[in-house]
């Protein structure tokens, strides 16, 4: 089945909040935000923005009725900075005006008096100072100790990380509307309605159910809008509050980009130990999370980072440490895998260390440490399957990789100033929000009378299609053509409660819940066409719309049973609930079974480096993954490709930077490298892993938005192994992104910190 939005998004005519018709009388907001890192606030003077044509008015800390705060976890983040600033972009107020640009205009009239004070970029420099954004934690497993006094080999490293860019191509925006008795209506481009409504609430001292919250789609996410779509929405709803007339507030691009976190850079030490059959047995590593200005997400991303220390090894014994420091820099907060990946860079940079130390190859090493089903994960829960080894074998298979290897072998040979570089990824990811709490979600289920159906979950669309599982979840149940059903958009006051859209598990959660109320409306139906036919209820069946007794067909259609039920006041609609059984955490011990199951891949990755220049393609990325059993391939192949290019990305040309005045250097799209196609991989080959899928899983279909992103690391290693050959002194350094720059330094010896 096709993404039942392509249509709509080549002809340009899906709507995102910026298309919906303006009201009469709408009014634009813009944000204004802090000039410098860190600084006590002496004065705001609003006097000549106020006064500016077309301005309405200027709202500041003093102006909000409820609690000036939106911190997602913690309460740390002030909606608007009123004594102090803690990074460039937090905001300070929001102009309204009667258009987007003469706010905008006015927003450089407002003078703000600061005294600075020291601004910290480092995490490790905000660590040594005792700036942490919440406590430290450490899981563990085993002894270590004891683990690398068995080790023959015992190496230890260091491995950094950078930030990364969402770049949806959709803005953050929202737009609000007064309804009557002071109730706001939000549209707002968030992954979490119930976030946005709550927040909102809070700040103006009103109740939820005061505050409807509706999203249509987004236009990309990434997780820049699981928490951070919030402040947005509140500015408009603060402005509606008390003007009681529509407020737009869409991001500019440049606004956008300093405003709002991004992936947390990590910088982390590591020490890692084998024996002589290169079994991994000891490991232990000490995260410094670059975690920004304020919590945000960075308690639960720190979680997931802690989750992944070992990727899709099993090592005995293993002690991670992760610290939350605080920087003078827009929070970071959630993308795709997050904390996940930085976790995974670590350890693939260990097992690289050691590789090139031993002058082995880092594929022996990687084999021999592949999860097994019934091995321990250092957080205890017990590994279900052999889809690590399975997927690796498979790809070598399949894609017949030592022939791979020998052709590059072959390259290097007969070309001096072109290296190639290959190298493996495996990956391994859970599937389930880390806060256990998070992971139910609700449906709700209209039949009409005609025989149509209206579909309202808690899942928001964002690109990745997960409209279009839903629209398949219920045509499956129902047995009818997929054009009886109309998917609504996702809107808090028919969907309340909902976590947002994320972690992956979107369809798993809120197609369960579809499920669920389904099959009980489907249930009523087969009753009442048994009515109907006098036949033993048993035997019934509804299959592509007609009524079948005993797998033979009557003649009796789905609309008549459907009018009949309505006739016989039969319940045609109804909601569904799920809560993901199974799965517990204890915060104590960090010991349980977080993760409903977990998916599993290996990618190998071609690169291609010029030798005098540093600049490199990447020629091709051939994947083995675990989808289960795919309930739509060509979704879910899409998300694996639009995932592994983000993620070489991330550790190739994305690069984020900060002077030491704590300003944004890339802060635009000339400044900031993001994959374009000449950049894209060449090839990009998928081939489904062969097994069944958990029941966890919708229809057996695993969560496939994030864990794909982790095969882009690959490109990382592979550039290494292609600067190895050219420059056989190259001393491995670890420190993503691996950019043309950091390459040509590293063919001339050159490079390292
Ligand atoms: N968001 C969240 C997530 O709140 N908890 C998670 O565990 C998570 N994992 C991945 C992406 N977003
Ligand atoms: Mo996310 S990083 O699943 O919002």
């Amino acid at each position: 089945m096709k993404n039942i939005d392509s249509h709509g998004h080549v002809s340009g005519r899906s709507i995102y909040v910026d298309d919906i018709p303006e009201l009469r009388g709408t009014l634009h907001a813009v944000p204004v935000f802090s000039k410098v890192a860190h600084a006590k606030i002496i004065s705001i003077d609003i006097s000549r923005a106020r006064d500016a044509a077309g301005v309405v008015d200027v709202l500041l800390a003093k102006d909000v009725p409820g609690e000036n705060q939106i911190g997602g976890i913690l309460p740390d983040e002030p909606l608007f900075a009123e004594n102090e600033v803690h990074f460039i972009g937090q905001p300070i107020a929001v102009v309204i005006a009667d258009t987007h640009f003469a706010a905008r205009e006015a927003r450089a009239l407002i003078e703000v008096e600061y005294d600075e004070l020291e601004v910290i970029i480092d995490p490790r420099m905000a660590k040594q100072k005792g700036h942490l954004l919440f406590p430290a934690r450490t899981f563990a497993n085993g002894d270590i100790d004891s683990g690398f006094e068995e080790s023959d080999y015992v190496f230890s490293g260091r491995a950094d990380s950078g930030g990364q860019e969402h770049l949806y191509i959709e803005t953050q925006g929202s737009y609000a509307v007064p309804l009557e008795n002071n109730n706001i209506k939000i549209y707002s481009s968030t992954q979490g309605p119930t976030s946005v409504q709550k927040f909102v609430s809070n700040v103006l001292g009103v109740g939820m159910h005061n505050i409807e919250v509706d999203v249509i789609r987004l236009g990309g996410a990434f997780g820049g809008k699981e928490d951070q779509a919030t402040a947005w929405a509140v500015m408009a709803a603060l402005a509606v509050q008390k003007l009681r007339k529509p407020v737009k507030l869409i991001l500019d691009r440049d606004d956008d980009m300093v405003m709002t976190g991004k992936r947390h850079p990590y910088s982390s030490d590591f020490k890692i130990g084998l024996d002589k059959d290169l079994k991994i047995k000891s490991f232990e590593v000490t995260y410094y999370q670059n975690g920004g200005a304020a919590a945000d997400l960075s308690p639960a991303i720190m979680e997931r980072t802690l989750f992944h220390v070992t990727n899709s090894y099993f090592i005995p014994n293993v002690k991670a440490t992760a610290y939350s420091c605080k920087t003078n820099i827009a929070p970071f907060t959630a993308f795709r895998g997050f904390g996940g990946p930085q976790a995974m860079f670590v350890i693939e940079s260990a097992i690289s260390l050691v590789a090139d130390k031993l002058g082995i190859s880092k594929e022996k090493i990687q084999r021999a440490n592949l999860l097994k089903f019934g091995d321990l994960f250092h957080y205890g829960q017990i590994c279900d399957s052999n889809n690590a080894v399975k997927s690796w074998d498979s790809l070598q298979e399949k894609f017949d990789a030592e022939s791979e290897v020998l052709k590059v072998r072959d390259f290097n040979k007969k070309h001096t100033f072109r290296k190639q570089g290959i190298s493996l990824m495996p990956i391994c990811f859970g599937i389930s929000f880390t806060k256990t709490p998070m992971n139910q979600a609700r449906a709700l289920v209209h039949v009409y009378q005609d025989g149509s159906i209206g579909i309202s979950t808690g899942a928001v669309e964002m690109g990745q299609g997960v409209n279009t599982k839903m629209m398949q979840v219920a045509a499956g149940v129902f047995s009818v053509d997929v054009s009886r059903i109309k998917i609504e958009s996702t809107n808090t006051t028919r969907v309340a409660n909902t976590s947002p859209t994320a972690a992956s598990s979107g369809a798993d959660l809120n197609g369960k819940a579809l499920q669920i109320a389904c099959d009980e409306i489907y249930e009523r139906l087969v009753k009442t066409a048994s009515n109907i036919l006098k036949e033993d209820i048993k035997l019934i069946e509804i299959k592509n719309e007609r009524v079948y007794v005993g797998n033979n067909p009557s003649k009796l259609y789905w609309n008549e049973v459907v009018e009949t039920a309505f006739l016989d006041r039969v319940k045609l609609s109804e909601v569904g609930h799920y809560a993901t059984p199974i799965i517990h955490f204890d915060k104590r011990t960090e010991k349980g079974h977080p993760f409903a199951y977990h998916v599993y891949g290996t990618a190998l990755t071609t690169v291609e480096v010029d030798c005098i220049t540093g600049v490199y393609e990447t020629e091709s990325i051939k994947i083995v993954h675990d989808f289960g059993t795919s309930m739509n391939l060509t979704l879910d192949k899409g998300q694996v490709e639009g995932a592994v290019v983000q993620g070489v990305g991330w550790v190739t040309i994305e690069e984020l930077g900060w002077d030491e005045k704590g300003r944004l250097l890339a802060d635009n799209l000339s400044k900031y490298k993001v994959p374009d196609i000449y950049a894209a991989p060449k090839t990009i080959d998928i081939l489904p892993l062969e097994t069944e899928g958990p029941e966890l899983a919708i229809l057996k279909s695993k969560a496939v938005g994030e864990p794909p992103f982790m095969y882009g690391i690959g490109a990382y290693f592979a550039l290494q192994n292609a600067i190895k050959d050219y420059n056989p002194n190259y001393k491995l350094d670890f420190d993503a992104p691996l950019t043309p720059e950091k390459v040509l330094l590293g063919l001339y010896g050159f490079n390292g910190k």
